[in-house]
């Protein structure tokens, strides 16, 4: 994208944003129409969703905008195509989604699109997420907000070597399931950066839980059987990370094999005060959502929008976990 675009697609969110911080009547106030923004997240019971939908909520307060959240109770395409369709048969104006798979929601995202629904996901995303690029069939959603997971992944890998020390050894990735985008690239980051920057540490075959934590405790001990010499795990997402630090304590390996937590709900954040968890690196759940509602009134009101806009990361220790600059990361439960 040229310069100039990019700034007039930067002053469309910053404009959007700061009429709706100084809760001036908006565009869609003037006009009479009330935009209706669904957010379909990957599962409703997840301490991340959850604080997803309030800075979402919080940006829909600030422009006027009528906010839906509905989801299904699992993070599964079956589960969760159903829950989309019947929300384009509510036709909003546009729905922010994070996807649960790669292919799969591809076809049904279409519909979408083809029933003049603005798509925009949030989170994950559908095909390389490489979107309005004209390469490949899944290109057309508007816009992807999310973390970097492949950085997110590195940053896993370096707090995990410098938490097992020089003498390296052996570790794991405990992930959900082939196909997340967000998983998937955290996973690859973790062992690229381990590849290139620490050649003691020897990662081990990853370990799929289906994103259920008593799956992910169990395996952490069956690992530990098979390798008694375990230094260290890295859990991808929340219940990967809460089942892997559950699995050490049930172990008896609190504080000998290390843990290091993608996500950062109260229960993970109990764990770094207890010493079973060594750093969590918190996404920016809430930015994602409130970015996600402002971006979808951009395009809705006319502005062109980023057709990426990357949000930030807090790694919390035990050293930091009580600066409430850093507690204020904590996700919602
Ligand atoms: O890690 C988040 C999210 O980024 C991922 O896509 C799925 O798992 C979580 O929701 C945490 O459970």
């Amino acid at each position: 994208m040229e310069r100039r675009s990019i700034l007039k697609a930067v002053a469309g969110i910053v404009t959007a944003a700061s009429i709706g911080l100084a809760a001036m009547p908006s565009q869609a106030a003037d006009s009479g129409k009330k935009y209706t923004v669904a957010l379909i997240p990957g599962l409703t019971t997840d301490a991340f969703y959850i604080t997803m939908r309030k800075g979402a909520q919080a940006a829909a307060d600030a422009l006027g905008v009528n906010l839906v959240f509905q989801g299904g109770p699992e993070f599964n395409p079956v589960v969760q195509v159903p829950v989309l369709d019947a929300m384009i048969a509510r036709k909003p104006d546009a729905i922010l989604i994070a996807p649960t798979d790669t292919t799969q929601l591809v076809e049904p995202l279409r519909k979408a699109k083809d029933a003049g629904i603005a798509v925009i996901t949030v989170d994950t995303f559908i095909g390389t997420g490489k979107y309005q690029s004209g390469a490949g069939d899944a290109d057309f959603p508007l816009a992807y907000i999310a973390s970097d997971n492949v950085l997110g992944g590195r940053m896993a890998a370096r707090a995990l070597a410098t938490a097992i020390g020089d003498a390296g050894g052996k570790v794991y990735v405990s992930n959900v399931k082939p196909g997340i985008s967000t998983t998937d690239q955290r996973e690859a980051g973790f062992k690229a950066e381990m590849k290139e920057n620490f050649p003691k540490i020897t990662v081990l075959e990853t370990q799929f839980n289906e994103n259920d934590a008593n799956k992910a405790a169990s395996q952490l001990q069956a690992v530990f059987a098979r390798n008694s010499d375990l230094k260290g795990v890295f859990g991808a997402n929340l219940f990967s990370a809460l089942g892997a630090g559950n699995g050490v304590q049930q172990a008896g390996q609190t504080g000998n094999v290390k843990v290091i937590a993608f996500d950062a709900p109260g229960s993970i954040v109990d764990n770094i005060k207890s010493g079973l968890v060594d750093a969590a690196i918190a996404q920016h759940p809430a930015e994602i959502g409130y970015y996600g509602v402002v971006s979808a009134y951009a395009h809705l009101t006319g502005q062109s929008i980023p057709v990426a806009i990357g949000t930030g990361f807090t790694v919390i220790d035990k050293n930091n976990v009580a600066d409430p600059n850093v507690a204020k990361y904590v996700y919602s439960e």
